[in-house]
């Protein structure tokens, strides 16, 4: 038989596995929207995250667009910036209707471009905290 103490305490060790369980599991997803009207540019452009949340990018327009993150592929580095020791990441060419996801693992400011609207200015920020 199990007395009362000890199932009290079964319940609080059950609660507390649970909340360790969520810090561990995936966070949330927020979405950003490639447009082109009146210019290429992401929408919003800059997401504030946490640790473990996913950005997922929609390119819902007949324009190829692409979701860079790799200070080596871009013009300016001033548009592409990752916080150290993060390895570059890139969507490659997004077509009509295609989306990209990536989970963010590790804290800091990522700037990310276009490889085909950099000069237009099609840049972004994700600050994960
Ligand atoms: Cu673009």
């Amino acid at each position: 038989m199990i007395d009362r103490r000890t199932f009290t305490g079964m319940l609080a060790g059950a609660g507390a596995m649970i909340v360790a369980s969520r810090a561990l599991a995936q966070g949330k997803t927020v979405d950003v929207l490639v447009k082109n009207s009146p210019k290429a540019i992401f929408a919003p452009a800059t997401v504030n995250i946490r640790v473990g949340d996913t950005v997922k990018w929609t390119n819902p327009s007949f324009i190829t667009h692409s979701v860079t993150f790799d200070p080596a592929q871009a013009a300016d580095v001033g548009n592409a910036a990752l916080p150290p020791g993060v390895a570059p990441f890139d969507s490659g060419a997004m077509e009509e209707g295609t989306t990209f996801s990536h989970m963010f693992t590790q804290n800091g400011t990522y700037k990310y471009f276009c490889k085909f609207h950099e000069a237009m200015g099609m840049v972004g920020t994700v600050v994960v905290s």
